[in-house]
C-alpha cells in the first residue's frame, strides 16, 4: 500500500527547501488548498444549482460575461487571501484594477479564477490559475510595479483543475507536484510526484476555427501536425488541455492573428504560470518568438502568443513546422 501523503504534510515538509522561511508561502498554499475544494465542491453542483449556474450578468474586464461560478470563485480566493495575510494585493482576470488587502503582506498574486467559465453550464473541465511574486516595491501598497515583474521571478506558480477528478497542482521551483482531491475525506493527496512532461507529442491544441488568421509559419506548423497523424485535442478550456498535455505530451497553441496579433491569453495570469510550471516539467512556452518568461509586462491585463507544452513540438512550432 503506497504512503499517502497529503498536500498540507507535502507543504510542510517542502518549506525545509527554502532555508530561513517564514511559512508564509506554505500558509498562503493551504489557503488556496481550502479555497481550491470549495470551488470544486460548487463546480461540481453547478449542475444543480440553477442560483450559481449562468451568467451574472456582469462584464468582466474582458468584456465577457461574468458566470455566477466566475464571480464566486474570485470572491473567494480573494478573501481568503485577504484572511491569510501574506498576500498584500492580487490582480485578477476579474477585477480591473489591483485589489489591496493593506495587510503589510510580503507577496502578491496573479490569478485567473475560473479559465474556461463558459464551460461550466456544459459540463466541461474548467480551472484557476495562479502566480506568486514576492512584493518589490517598498512604500505603504503594493503598486503596479509588484505585478509587471517578468515570468522569472515567480516564486511560485500553479493551477486547480475541476474535472473527473478536482487536481491541484503546483511549483516553487523544485520541481512540478500534482494533488488529487478525495473527497471522501476532503484531502488533497499527492499523486503525480515530480511531473516531467514528455519531449515530444502526438497531440496538438489549437482552435483550428482561427486557422487561416494565423501567420504561414503557423498554419503550415498544423498541416505538418495533421501529415505526422497527431492527434488534435481542443476542449477550449486552457487548464483542462494544458493538464492533459502536460502528462500526455503535446502543444498548446493560442497564436497571434492578424486582428488580435497578441492573440486571447493573459500574460500575468494564464501564460505566465502556466510557462512557470512547464519548464519545471522540462517543457517550453514562448510567445512564438520570446521565451513567455522572459518577457516583461506593460499591463495588467495584456494579451500574448502562447505556444506552450513539449519541447520538441514548440521548437518545431517556432520553425514553422
Ligand atoms: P477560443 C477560455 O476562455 C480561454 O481563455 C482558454 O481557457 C481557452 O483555451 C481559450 O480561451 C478558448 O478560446 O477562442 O478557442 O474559444
Amino acid at each position: 500500500m503506497p504512503e499517502i501523503k497529503t498536500l498540507s504534510e507535502f507543504i510542510v515538509e517542502r518549506q525545509a527547501d527554502f532555508p530561513g522561511s517564514t511559512g508564509d508561502l506554505s500558509s498562503l498554499l493551504t489557503a488556496f488548498r481550502l479555497a481550491a475544494k470549495i470551488v470544486s465542491r460548487e463546480a461540481n453542483k453547478a449542475g444543480l444549482m440553477a442560483d450559481i449556474l449562468g451568467a451574472a450578468g456582469n462584464e468582466n474586464v474582458q468584456g465577457e460575461q461574468q458566470q455566477k461560478l466566475d464571480v464566486y470563485a474570485n470572491n473567494l480566493f480573494i478573501r481568503m487571501m485577504r484572511t491569510q495575510g501574506a498576500v498584500c494585493a492580487v490582480a485578477s482576470e476579474e477585477n480591473d484594477d489591483i485589489v489591496h488587502f493593506d495587510n503589510g503582506g510580503r507577496y502578491v498574486v496573479t490569478m485567473d479564477p475560473l479559465d474556461g467559465s463558459s464551460n461550466i453550464d456544459v459540463n466541461v473541465s474548467i480551472g484557476t490559475i495562479f502566480s506568486i511574486y514576492q512584493r518589490i516595491s517598498t512604500g505603504p501598497k503594493a503598486t503596479l510595479e509588484d505585478f509587471l515583474q517578468p515570468g522569472s521571478a515567480q516564486v511560485a506558480a500553479g493551477y486547480i483543475v475541476y474535472g473527473s477528478s478536482t487536481m491541484l497542482v503546483y511549483s516553487t521551483g523544485h520541481g512540478v507536484n500534482g494533488f488529487t482531491l478525495d473527497p471522501s475525506i476532503g484531502t488533497f493527496c499527492l499523486s503525480h510526484p515530480g511531473m516531467q512532461t514528455p519531449v515530444d507529442g502526438t497531440i496538438f491544441s489549437v482552435n483550428e476555427g482561427n486557422l487561416y488568421d494565423f501567420s504561414p509559419g503557423v498554419q503550415h506548423y498544423i498541416d505538418s501536425c495533421k501529415k505526422q497523424k497527431m492527434s488534435a485535442r481542443y476542449i477550449g478550456s486552457l487548464v483542462a488541455d494544458f493538464h492533459r498535455n502536460l502528462l500526455k505530451g503535446g502543444i498548446y497553441l493560442y497564436p497571434g492573428t492578424q486582428n488580435a496579433p497578441k492573440g486571447k491569453l493573459r500574460l500575468l495570469y494564464e501564460a505566465n504560470p502556466l510557462a512557470y510550471l512547464v519548464e519545471q516539467a522540462g517543457g517550453m512556452a514562448t510567445d512564438g518568438t520570446t521565451r513567455i518568461l522572459e518577457l516583461k509586462p506593460t499591463e495588467l491585463h495584456q494579451r500574448c502568443p502562447l505556444f506552450i507544452g513539449s519541447r520538441s513540438m514548440v521548437e518545431a512550432a517556432m520553425k514553422g513546422g
